[in-house]
């Protein structure tokens, strides 16, 4: 079997305004879904990051993947890695910023990992459907039969994404205060079934962030782990108030995540808890978010539950690797989301299902996207009390709907834009003078 021909489909996704540090998510998100169409008559099938970063980056491969074994992952990632020298050397000449700065998808740092991830569970879909198993039989079979994801709140503007003629229905609406976080929880618990729950701050007053988290506690009770996680808005000094004011909201499962920038500065928020007798671990997809940044994270304890992203990490063995380094550190994993469809949300269950460390429920925006953007087949993937579970098909278990893509791939041709940039969207609908500041608080 070999690949005969690589199909890039960029996609545009209807999206609601949400607001994070970064800014402001616009009308669309952009993704792109990846297709290796095999000698044997067989496509696998991946979705990744979009835009022009994320599509170059794959088209710079395409000498390689056409023609190659899809079983040969091992050696596509040794090229990969021989490129991925370079760009680091080109990205620390050039001052490029580190993740910290740049939303996912755009770190010039993560590329080799990015496309390497995208190439790998094509070829895993692919060997999946030539086998007749699922893609997690293939790196050793599941630890768990169901992947348990967490409802993840973000404050928003009224609006459902899209826009004119395409804009979505609003499901729910402007969530700027306490009372709207709950009802935004409630009605995504009713929904999905989610037991788990995780609010994406740093856009309000720390003191109003706290009072959501403490509103959510007082809803849902002490059995509904509760995170959060500004994405390093906060300085030290508030990130460590912020620990101590929710001791015991952020208990039984919850995490403080990214709270300040740097693994400096985590290690002495952590140090500065524990101190005062408080042990909420810090999570972070925003510290480490490869494997030169683990044993930092150990060292300086600055991150005690690492979230990784099979998008990003390259795939689903890296995740299965980073499962098995962090037994041996003794640290904790759960799973970082962006904006995707069913074919990513796929492959996050399965890589989940064959990491044994990762015990947290794991992010998804799944609840964001609408059936109108999905493109597997039979629609939206279904949520069973909280969890995806592992569906006994072959490979991840989803298929493309064609006409579906074709939709997104039109939507994505009359976008303006080619890259997501938050800040620039809060500078034209919320406030022109707005600018990422850190930390903010
Ligand atoms: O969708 O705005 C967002 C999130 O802030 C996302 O970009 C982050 O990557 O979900 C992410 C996180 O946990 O940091
Ligand atoms: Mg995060």
């Amino acid at each position: 079997m070999r690949i005969k021909e690589l199909k890039l489909h960029p996609i545009a996704v209807a999206d609601g305004p949400l607001r994070s540090s970064y800014g402001l998510h616009a009308p669309y998100a952009l993704r792109t879904i990846v297709e290796v169409v095999t000698t044997d008559g067989i496509t696998g099938i991946s979705e990744t990051y979009g835009g022009d970063g994320p599509v170059g980056a794959l088209e710079s491969v395409r000498h390689r993947v056409e023609g190659m074994d899809p079983f040969q992952l091992t050696g596509f990632w040794q090229y990969l890695q021989g490129q991925a020298r370079e760009i680091e050397a080109q990205a620390t000449s050039t001052g490029a910023r580190s993740q910290t700065w740049l939303v996912p998808g755009e770190n010039p740092l993560d590329v080799h990992t990015r496309t390497n991830a995208a190439i790998e569970v094509a070829c895993l879909d692919a060997i999946g459907k030539a086998l007749g198993r699922p893609l997690c039989d293939l790196v050793g079979g599941k630890c768990r039969d169901a992947v348990p994801f967490s409802a993840y709140l973000f404050y928003k503007h009224a609006g459902g994404g899209g826009m004119g003629d395409d804009a979505r229905e609003d499901e729910y609406g402007e969530i700027l205060t306490p009372e709207a976080v709950v009802r935004s929880a409630k009605q995504m618990v009713a929904q999905y079934g989610f037991k788990e729950i995780k609010l994406k701050g740093g856009v309000l007053d720390p003191d109003a962030e706290m009072d959501a988290i403490r509103a959510l506690r007082a809803e849902f009770g002490p059995s509904f782990p509760l995170r959060i996680d500004p994405n390093c808005a906060w300085s030290v000094d508030t990130s460590v108030r912020v620990g101590l004011g929710l001791t015991e909201e952020l208990s039984n499962g919850g995490y403080l995540e990214d709270p300040c920038a740097g693994m400096e500065g985590m290690g002495e928020v952590r140090r500065r808890l524990l101190a005062a007798g408080v042990d909420t671990p810090l999570a972070s997809n925003v510290a480490t978010t490869c494997f030169a940044h683990v044993p930092v994270a150990k060292q300086t304890d600055g991150v005690q539950i690492i979230l990784s992203d099979p998008h990003y990490w390259g795939g689903v063995r890296a995740q299965q690797k980073l499962s098995d380094l962090c037994e041996v550190l003794g640290l904790g994993m759960s799973m970082h989301s962006n904006n995707h469809l069913g074919v990513s949300l796929m492959t996050m269950a399965h890589a989940a299902a064959v990491c044994p460390m990762l015990t947290y429920g794991c992010d998804t925006h799944y609840p964001w996207q609408t059936e109108i953007d999905e493109v597997v087949v039979g629609g939206r993937v279904k949520f069973h009390e909280g969890t995806v579970v592992i569906p006994d098909k072959p490979g991840l278990g989803v298929e493309l709907d064609y006409d579906q893509v074709a939709r997104g791939e039109e939507r994505y041709r009359k976008l303006p834009y080619r890259k997501r940039d938050d800040e620039l969207e809060m500078q034209k609908h919320v406030d022109p003078n707005w600018k990422r500041i850190l930390p903010r608080w």
